[in-house]
């Protein structure tokens, strides 16, 4: 290809920043398409996994059937490998993409420990330069933004944070070789934070019987329900080796790629018995079926979803003994399914121990923190000898506010006004503005991996498609000799609508959470927008192929 190239120096046909799963499928692709391009991929961390390198709590795991995550890709280790359980746990996930690197002889191509603070675009070269942390520059034609949309932990605001002399750490940074028996021994530990990592994680620790006592600091009730992970024999393993094909098939015709799609019919089109029979069915089910597999009329109609939302609020009523704990732990300010569901596996027995607390912050809010804990409004002081900060990330665009970045004419990403240090800023208070979720406008020859408004669901299907196209059209760069590819503004204009429009009526998008861009931690984010695409994956998908069918209308090259 005709980029530049410079004997000795990190010069690159493309770079790959992150070396979670997007990274590695993006080496991968790359390297198969293009085995004379030079590529190299860029990662923070000290080994490949992303997510699932960095996410070490007690409890982190799948809760999307492992049959369905692993690469379609590379049959034979899907032939190979055993996934031990049906909703694998967060160290056999991590050996799965370790065998991945290893296999394909990955890490010769990536550099680990590498953080990059800066990206600029050359106009005059048509190159990215970045810079990293130790103050190395690197040189790309292309570049493929594989940073994660659940990458930047955030901590909560809290007045004194730092005053607390106990151990405290974030869930995503959770410290090496820890064991929860003897780490969290005789200990009184408090976690902040109810989405899916502090279910999991409260789950867990409030099982070990070593700890002295476990406080939950809830300020938003959240719906759960039930996991129900099993082991997965050899016989059964052997079964799903022969699947494969058809479980991927089928992720692929869901909107979400999961295995599980809702009911076509609508929640008054049946009688009551039929209604509840279903939700007692899918209720008993593994996985996301209770979330997904529910009345199709049940995330966009506020009687279906109030319905639902009873029903499950009864399951949770019945399995804590305290009906006061109970009703604290019904969310009120939010449907069933309205916010991402997290799965549990006995999250709400937990608070049936003595020794598990709920601290609801509805009623007394944190204050501040002391050297000794936390004080609530109350005036009490919450005593505590490790703090968890099960708090969630600045999702979707807080990996890529983590970079300073300057674009065509100088322009940065992201900015808080519409002029940032003079320019134009591309996407204004982290509203963005994509083609197909992949391109931006102003970052010409940037590919996005899992960027906003691309459609997230299981997390491996969509990186494969989003891989997938971008390699094909860095196929028709390379087959036209095209060294410059951006997207149109109306192309922009267009896909940012439908994107919009895509998410109108959905009851989710009226609802405070990472998915409608809130984070009360994050200045800026206080207000939602719209930053993933919540149309169906197959319409997404088919949207890729019409562009690629019209010689990638939208984007134009040179
Ligand atoms: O983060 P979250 P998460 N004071 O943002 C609370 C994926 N995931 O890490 O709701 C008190 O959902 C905050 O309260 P509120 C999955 O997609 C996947 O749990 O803002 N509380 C909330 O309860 C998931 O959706 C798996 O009022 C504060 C919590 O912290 C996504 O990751 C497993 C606070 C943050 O919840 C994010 O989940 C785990 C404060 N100042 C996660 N600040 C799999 O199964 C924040 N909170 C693969």
């Amino acid at each position: 290809m005709g980029s530049i190239s410079v004997q000795g120096e990190k010069v690159y046909d493309v770079l790959i920043i992150g070396g979670g799963l997007s990274g590695i499928c993006s080496l991968h692709h790359i390297r198969e398409r293009f085995p004379s391009w030079r590529v190299k991929v860029l990662e923070a961390g000290s080994d490949v996994g992303g997510t699932w390198f960095w996410n070490r709590y007690p409890g982190a795991r799948f809760d999307s059937e492992s049959v369905s995550y692993g690469f379609s890709w590379d049959k034979e280790l899907l032939q190979e490998w055993h996934w031990k359980e049906a909703f694998s746990p967060q160290p056999e996930t991590l050996k799965y993409i370790q065998r991945v690197a290893d296999k394909h002889d990955l890490r010769k191509d990536i550099q680990f420990d590498t953080r990059i603070m800066s990206a600029s675009w050359n106009d005059v070269n048509h190159t990215w330069h970045f810079v990293d942390q130790a103050g190395v520059t690197y040189t790309a034609t292309f570049f493929i933004s594989c940073l994660g949309f659940l990458s930047a932990p955030t901590l909560p605001n809290i007045p004194g944070l730092g005053d607390f002399q106990g151990e405290k750490f974030h869930t995503s940074r959770w410290p090496q070789d820890f064991t929860l028996s003897r780490d969290f021994a005789n200990k009184r530990i408090g976690v902040i934070g109810t989405g899916a990592t502090g279910i999991q994680a409260i789950t867990e620790i409030a099982k070990e019987p070593s700890i002295k006592s476990l406080e939950v600091f809830q300020r938003t009730a959240n719906w759960s329900a039930p996991l129900r992970n099993t082991l997965i024999t050899p016989e059964q393993m052997d079964q799903h080796r022969t699947d494969y094909d058809a479980v991927f098939q089928r992720c692929a015709a869901t909107p979400m790629c999961f295995l599980h799609e809702a009911d076509a019919r609508k929640s008054l089109d049946v009688t009551d018995e039929e209604r509840l029979a279903l939700w007692e069915a899918i209720y008993a089910k593994p996985g996301f079926a209770k979330w997904l597999g529910a009345f199709s009329d049940t995330y966009t109609d506020r009687n279906a979803n109030k319905l639902y939302s009873d029903f499950m609020a009864e399951k949770i009523r019945a399995r804590v003994h305290d009906p006061a704990v109970a009703e604290k732990l019904v969310p009120k300010n939010h449907g069933f399914g309205t916010r991402r569901v997290p799965l549990e596996s006995g999250y709400f027995e937990s608070y049936n121990r003595p020794n598990v607390h709920l601290v609801d912050l509805q009623e007394t809010p944190i204050e501040r923190m002391t050297s000794r804990g936390i004080v609530t409004s109350d005036g009490r002081e919450h005593e505590l000898d490790v703090l968890v900060f099960a708090t969630g990330f600045d999702a979707i665009t807080g990996a890529f506010s983590a970079i300073e970045w300057s674009g065509k004419d100088g322009r940065p990403l992201l900015g808080r006004s519409d002029t940032e240090k003079g320019q134009q800023a591309v996407w204004v208070d982290h509203r963005p503005k994509t083609f197909l979720g992949l391109t931006a406008e102003a970052m010409p020859n940037m590919f996005m991996v899992l960027g906003p408004h691309q459609p997230f669901g299981n997390a491996t299907r969509s990186i494969e498609h989003a891989v997938e196209v971008i390699s094909d059209l860095l196929q028709y760069c390379q087959d036209n000799n095209y060294t410059y590819v951006e997207p149109d503004p109306e192309a922009i204009e267009a896909w940012t609508e439908h994107v919009f429009k895509s998410s109108e009526g959905a009851l989710s998008n009226e609802v405070d959470s990472w998915m409608t861009g809130i984070n009360k931690n994050v200045a800026g984010k206080q207000t939602r927008s719209v930053v993933r695409y919540s149309g169906s994956a197959v319409d997404f998908r088919r949207r890729c192929e019409a562009t690629k069918a019209a010689g990638w209308k939208g984007l134009h090259f040179a």
